[in-house]
């Protein structure tokens, strides 16, 4: 028998880098904490890229009764980043890789005392990944720590924490059958496994067929089965598993058992406000409602390896997983064996989840690092891993951007995916589209899917003139509202993740009127609020609860003579109410819009068949500031009237390519970006010494890109004044 007891009480932490034996002898001295556990909650949340980043020490005596057992492990779930385990003052193992699972024998080591000290450090260094990337590196065990009693014969518990059972069902849908290989590791003559009821005694490994197999079918029908091996001196392992056969088509997209099954979800992060990644159960399952909820059928589980329960609930809720390992923004020379480590484990600790379909190689990694050899040998290296342990799924990467399409990385992996904010960080939305219509029709054979598109919103922030940058909730709305269509019209994307599903801790970050996070979530970070761009999402995705959005209902002051109301909801017909009185019925798709006048205070009301949706708004003389971030670029839309500007002239509407053809107004802009450029050093040379880059931004508009370069409005003006006085 196998006894297993988790130490969630009784830790004494230490916020010191010091020697072992002196956290042991302090230890009374240390906070009392339970487990899990980050000491980055607060301060690695609030903003100012100040958080405590170094060595802490957690502390525990070991009960009689908790190291009873002929063999005794010690399993340690998540220790952010580097973590080193002392036991009765030896030290027994060192583990570098923040979201994995390792384990480490105590038998030979007890003692009638037992002291438990582990150290775990999240310092920045140049070996471990992550170390360059926006989200919070919290410190800290912040999953569950067990012991793990085991008899002298038992199933392997150290080999990269492995669970001791692989099984790989592989299915005909035609015959509707699947066999399943189980292979199993233990130090036993034989084994029992048992799957369906059905039982064979062998030395490792069985194979088993089951008729009328009923599959694993994503959300519509995520049925599970369970494989269970038992050793003769009573050691079991069991792990669920599911049928199903992914595959993926260039031109039709994603393919699950055999039907076409567009992948279209968010990605997610592992943090919640005032808790940071020290989430419990509870926690995970209230993220996979919201999931649910919102109808996505695709996670991306960004960007590292998360909570076995949290791949158990995907499982579960038939949720269609990305999973990858920390290799993000930049190469790091003395770190090519972590990313290694980090996939092995991962692929070793995860292989069963019937929800994972691919591994993820690395994420925008050529953002801060240059496509050489060395990397590209990197990619080959974790690529061929990848293939070597799991022989039935496909890897990929998420490419960032500026990734020159052509570029030989884009080869390694199976399918490909990219990352791409135009409309947000820069540029403007139609160029995501023409961006996939080249890719697709450069590469009409290669698989390409958007792993990653977003834009910023605080929910206290309102306008009825939404553009890029404000942080507006309407912008966000309006963002999505693109994309979503975009997605649409392309069916050969094989996944399409929305970044992120929540607000996250970003604590270098200080914009859009909060510090510390992330705002492209669709639902904020305490998971209290639901953004518009949430139910847009939901109209389009859930099929199953039929609902009604009414759209800007924290914009209750508006100065305006007419509104926009805009409603979303899954249904066919939305027939709109104000102060009672039917306005009228619009018949459509996800996103229904009605103008009304606004003359004093009103009850607006959404019906749709039986589910309806009821909001005040108000009108008011003067703007209500409190709605805007930034005041001076919230105004630049009044700036020009386009009755101002003369069309047979060139103006800051033109696009920046539209001007450079033209030798006097080109020469203008050239001499304006390049004293721009000497002033910003090497991001400019970045820019300049990068095609994709270069024609991108020839296809922005001098007004966008001056707004991007936080140029002021009397030089923004000033320019305009310049080129209307050259003729076209
Ligand atoms: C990215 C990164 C992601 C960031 C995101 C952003 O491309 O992959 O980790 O959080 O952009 O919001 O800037």
């Amino acid at each position: 028998m196998r006894k297993i007891t988790t130490l969630t009480e009784g830790w004494r932490f230490l916020k010191a880098a010091i020697p072992a034996a002196q956290a042991v002898e302090f230890a009374a001295r240390g906070e009392a904490v339970t487990l899990p556990h980050t000491w980055n909650a607060i301060d690695g949340q609030d903003g100012g890229n100040d958080y405590h980043r170094g060595t802490c020490w957690y502390v525990r005596e070991l009960s009689a009764e908790e190291t009873a057992g002929e063999r005794l492990f010690l399993e340690v779930n998540g220790a952010a980043m580097t973590a080193e385990v002392w036991f009765n003052g030896e030290k027994l193992i060192r583990h570098e890789g923040g979201y994995s699972a390792f384990r480490v024998e105590l038998t030979e080591k007890l003692q009638e005392k037992n002291i438990l000290a582990i150290s775990v450090n999240n310092e920045d260094n140049t070996t471990v990944y992550p170390q360059k990337a926006d989200f919070t590196f919290y410190g800290g065990l912040y999953r569950d720590v067990k012991l793990i009693a085991v008899p002298a014969e038992h199933f392997e518990l150290l080999k990269d924490g492995t669970p001791g059972i692989k099984v790989t069902p592989v299915v005909d849908l035609e015959k509707m059958t699947a066999t399943i290989t189980v292979e199993t590791w233990h130090n036993a003559q034989s084994v029992d496994i048992t799957i369906n009821g059905e039982t064979k005694t062998v030395e490792r490994c069985a194979e088993f067929v089951i008729e009328n197999v009923h599959l694993w079918d994503g959300v519509d029908d995520p049925y599970l089965y369970t494989a269970t091996a038992k050793l003769p001196s009573g050691d079991e392992v069991s792990t669920r598993f599911g049928c199903r056969v992914f595959a993926c088509d260039p031109e039709k997209g994603f393919f699950l058992n055999g039907r076409s099954y567009p992948l279209r979800g968010v990605s997610r992060h592992q943090d919640l406000k005032g808790k940071g990644n020290a989430l419990s159960y509870e926690d995970h399952a209230a993220d996979m409602a919201i999931i649910r909820e919102l109808g996505a059928n695709t996670l991306r589980l960004a960007h590292y390896q998360h909570a076995q329960e949290f791949y158990d609930l995907c499982d579960e809720n038939g949720i269609v997983v990305w999973a990858e390992i920390p290799y993000i923004t930049m190469h790091m020379q003395n770190a090519r064996q972590n990313t290694l480590d980090q996939m092995r484990e991962l692929i070793t600790q995860c292989y069963n989840h019937p929800c994972i379909a691919v591994w993820g190689l690395s994420n925008e990694i050529t953002a801060a690092s240059a496509v050489n050899e060395e990397l590209l040998e990197n990619h080959r290296a974790l690529n061929e891993l990848c293939h070597r342990m799991d022989k039935t799924r496909l890897t990929t990467m998420a490419d960032v951007f500026m990734l020159e399409i052509e570029s030989p990385i884009l080869e390694i992996p199976d399918i490909n995916s990219y990352n791409l904010y135009f409309g947000w960080y820069l540029g403007e939305l139609e160029q995501t589209d023409e961006f996939f219509d080249e890719y697709h029709a450069k590469y009409p054979e290669r698989v390409i899917g958007f792993s990653e598109y977003g834009a910023d919103a605080n929910p206290a922030f309102h306008s009825s003139h939404p553009e890029k940058g404000d942080y507006t909730e309407e912008y966000q709305a309006l963002y999505h509202e693109h994309m979503l269509k975009m997605i649409e019209q392309r069916p050969y994307l094989w996944a399409t993740h929305v970044w992120n599903l929540f607000d996250f801790a970003a604590d270098g970050r200080d914009e859009g009127g909060k510090h510390g996070e992330n705002q492209k979530g669709l639902v904020t970070f305490d998971r209290s609020l639901r953004k518009d761009a949430f139910y847009l999402y939901k109209a389009a995705w859930n099929k199953t609860e039929a609902f009604v959005h009414l759209c800007g209902k924290r914009y209750v002051n508006r100065c305006e003579e007419e509104t926009e109301i805009k409603v979303y909801s899954n249904r066919e017909e939305v027939t709109l109410y104000v102060d009672g009185t039917k306005v009228g019925s619009q018949s459509g798709k996800t996103v229904f819009r009605f103008r009304i006048p606004l003359l004093g205070e009103h009850l607006i009301r959404a019906e749709a068949g039986d589910v309806s949706d009821t909001m005040c708004i108000r009108r008011v003389s003067e703007p209500d500031e409190s709605y805007l971030f930034n005041k001076a670029a919230a105004s630049v839309t009044n700036w020009f009237d386009a009755d101002d500007i003369d069309p047979s002239c060139f103006s800051i509407n033109d696009t920046l390519g539209e001007i450079r053809q033209h030798p006097q107004a080109g020469a203008i802009v050239d001499a304006m970006m390049a004293k721009g450029a000497s002033e910003r050093g090497d991001v400019a040379d970045a820019v300049k010494d990068n095609p994709a880059l270069q024609r991108m931004m020839g296809r922005m508009t001098m007004l966008s890109l001056l707004k991007q370069g936080g140029a002021d409005e009397e030089s923004i003006k000033q320019l305009n004044r310049i080129l209307q006085g050259i003729k076209k």
